[in-house]
Formats: structure tokens, sequence, C-alpha cells
């Protein structure tokens, strides 16, 4: 049974059926090893997909690949019009006042990079702020320290609290009259931590400065309505929501859009070009330039499809209902120390932990003979575990799909590492 017909426009909403989502996940009936079922939880990192995705992008190979916005023949226009309607279905997704706000990029990354490059270096200047925080993933820092030493801005950083939640007090003094951006993560990928933009847009917002919400984490996970959060800009990444990878959306809003130059420039994106100047298409184009990733983009309008019909309350609630099960159930595990705040209200699913006396990568190795996928590492959050001064951390991460069998499997697996490395505790 399919949860919606990606040709649907309309969205049936479903009950949240664990075993029958399950059944729409080939690889979770993956072994690892003969015997070894997988337990995936390195959704943080990038989520399974469902077979309606993975049809979608060979029905779309199959029955109508062509090349967009330029061909009057029947598969350019049929191509055109299904990457046009994932577009729309992206700006319903996240309540964008308009369909052309929605630009398709590579990744959460290419999209952060592109404000950089096309609002910041056009409208920041010497001496101008931007604020960020301490508990950012590095894809929020890196073109911001880039954009400081090219330009001489600002860079400051919201300080995190050993709780893993950020200082809301020297928030409201670091943000001022000099900040003319705040680029700020809405959930860290590092611990989880659920950051409160109520709290802080209204801040940036009393300055007069751009806010940019990077949603890699919380678009999966939470509903978002960037009307409702009176934000600039949404970065975010399709194949951390059920959707391929390679594809990802900047939402901005038109008047900052159309304000901006374009980032690179070639096919596409012009109006007109001659030997001496060219002159630009209308936003979106005006950032697609090349043949997008067309396939990707039409396949990710089917992973909304399926968040649709779930609803993404439903999904919040689930993932909330598993990581308190998993808090509760990984701090009755000996030698487990657990970095965030410990309220699932107020983290989304990711736990970050330790084991006392094993180096995270070796617990990654162990847990993989057991089946169970995590992360280990730095989870590009450097700053974060200056902070927590650790080296790295073990990171597991639940999505829609994950069960609390999959948490036990993961406890009694950790108990495993711990007798495993002779650690008797
Ligand atoms: N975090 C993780 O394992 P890209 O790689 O461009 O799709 O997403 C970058 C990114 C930006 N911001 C946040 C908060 C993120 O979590 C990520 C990706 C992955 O945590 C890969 S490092």
């Amino acid at each position: 049974m399919t949860i919606a017909n990606p040709r649907d426009t309309g969205v049936q909403r479903l009950p949240f059926d664990l075993a029958r989502i399950r059944r729409d996940f080939p690889i979770l009936k993956r072994e690892i090893a003969p015997g070894v079922p997988l337990v995936y939880l390195d959704n943080a990192a990038t989520s399974q997909k469902p077979v309606q995705v993975i049809a979608e992008l060979t029905r779309f190979y199959r029955d109508h690949n062509a090349n967009i916005h330029r061909g009057v023949h029947t598969l350019s226009v049929e191509s055109t019009e299904l990457y046009e309607a994932a577009r729309a279905k992206v700006a319903r997704f996240i309540n964008a006042p308009k369909t052309e706000e929605i630009i398709f990029t590579r990744n959460t990354t290419e999209s952060l990079n592109l404000v950089a490059h096309a609002w910041a270096r056009k409208f920041l200047h010497e001496g101008d702020e931007v604020v960020i925080s301490e508990i950012e993933h590095h894809s929020n820092i890196v073109p911001w320290q880039m954009l400081r030493d090219a330009r001489g801005i600002v860079l400051r950083y919201i300080p995190m609290l050993p709780d893993g939640t950020l200082d809301l007090d020297a928030a409201r003094k670091i943000i001022g009259p000099r900040t003319k951006l705040l680029s700020i993560t809405a959930m860290s990928n590092a611990l989880g931590t659920i950051v409160p933009l109520e709290v802080l847009v209204p801040l940036a917002k009393a300055q007069g400065a751009v806010v940019m919400v990077d949603g890699a984490q919380s678009v999966p996970h939470l509903p978002v309505d960037v009307q409702a959060l009176d934000i600039d800009f949404l970065a975010f990444s399709a194949h951390k929501m059920l959707g391929p990878t390679g594809i990802g959306i900047l939402w901005g809003k038109m008047a900052l859009l159309d304000a901006m130059d374009p980032f690179l420039g070639g096919g596409d994106m012009i109006l007109t070009v001659s030997m001496e100047r060219s002159t630009w298409a209308d936003v979106p184009a005006k950032f697609e330039a090349g043949t997008p990733n067309v396939a990707d983009a039409i396949a990710f309008g089917t992973a909304i499809d399926y968040l649709d019909a779930l609803g993404m309350d439903a999904v919040r609630e689930h993932e909330r209902d598993i990581t308190d099960y998993a808090l509760r159930r990984l701090a009755d595990v000996p030698g487990v120390s657990i970095f965030g705040p410990m309220d699932a209200d107020l983290r989304g699913g990711v736990i970050s932990f330790e084991l006392e006396g094993v180096h995270p990568h070796d617990i990654g190795q162990v847990l993989d003979t057991h089946g169970v996928a995590i992360r280990t590492g730095h989870h590009c959050a450097q700053p974060v575990m200056l902070a927590l001064n650790v080296p790295a951390t073990a990171r597991a991460s639940f999505y829609l799909y994950n069960t609390t069998d999959e948490v036990d499997k993961l406890a009694t697996s950790l108990e495993e590492v711990t007798r495993f490395f002779g650690g008797a505790r």
C-alpha cells in the first residue's frame, strides 16, 4: 500500500501505523551480517528512503526524462511540469507565501553559502555583525568566517550553557544595533537541542536584522512555518527527510531574493546575453544556473507527499516519544553519560553520549557488529565538542520509522560494548 500517490495534489492524512510505515522502507529489512538485522540510528546524517521515492526516481528516468525549461517537445514539457510541481510542494510544506521563493540547491551547505555570497557579500560591510551560535554545524560557521576574512564583518557567537541549550541572557546582550544578520540553527545536529526561535527571532527583528535559519535538522522532524516564524531565509536538505541526496532548498523572502545578485552564472539564469553584458532571469531561475537536479527534485516532491500524509505533528510526536524512551533507557546503561537537555520536549530525536572508558569510534565499530548504525566523531560541530571538552561523541538519531525495540537493541548492545572492552560497572 502506498502512503500517498505522488501525483496527488491533495493530501489524505493516514494514521501513524509504525508497522505499515516500516514496510515502505526496503532497507529496514536488511541484515548487516547473516541473522543480524539493521537497526538504523544515523538519521541525522541522512534518512532512509521509502519505496515511493525510489519508484518516482525510476519512473522519471523511465517515462519522462528530458531537460527542463528548454524544449517544446512533450518530454521536456512534462519534466518541467513535474519539476515545478515539486517546487510548489516544498513551498506548501513550509508555508512559503510564494512558490517562486523556493530555490533548488544541492544541500543545506550550498543554500547557506548562497546567502553568504549573494546576499551578505552585497549588503554587509566592514564592522557589521553576524550573530551565530556555538552549537552550529560547520556549514553555518565556515562561510561566515570566510566572509569575515574577506569583508571585515564581525562574527559573534551565542554561547552554549552546560546543558546544551543556548545562553539566552547572553543572546540579549550580543544581538544589538550592529547585528545585521542572525544565522541560527533551529535544532543542533550534535546535541538535538531545539533552539527557541520564538525568543531569538524577535530580538534580531527588533534590531532590523535579517534572520536565516539552518533547518537541516528541524524541517525533517518538526512542523515548520516560515511565516509564523517571521524569518527571512531557511536552508534545508532533501536527503535528511526521505528524499534523495543532491537536492537542497533555500527559501527566502522575495524582496531579499530579488535584490540579490546571482551566485553562479550560466545557462537558464539569464534573460539576455550580449557580447557586452547579461541581464538576469527572475527568481528562482536567477539562482538555478545550468541543468538542475531534475529527477531528485521531483522525487523530493514525493518525499514531501509522504511526510504530508503522515502529518508533521504526528512525526514530531512519535520522535518525541522515542527520544523520551531512549533518554530513560540509555541513562540506565552503566557508564553512559548523555549530553544535551534531558527533557525530550527540548530536543529532537538526537542523543549524543559517551561510554566511560571507551572511545566513541570503538563504540561505533562494536555496535556495527550488532547491526546498530550510529555516527561517531565531532558531527561537523567541533565548537560543541570543545565546549563539552570531549574529542568526539557517539550519536544515535531517530526518525519516523524507529521503534522502542530498536532503542532496546541499542541499549543492550552498549552493555555488550562495555563487556567487550572489559569494563565491569
Ligand atoms: N549534518 C550530520 O550527520 P548537508 O550536508 O549540506 O546536507 O547538511 C549540512 C548540515 C547543516 N546544518 C545542520 C544542522 C546539519 O545537521 C547538517 C548536516 C549531518 O549531522 C552531516 S555532517
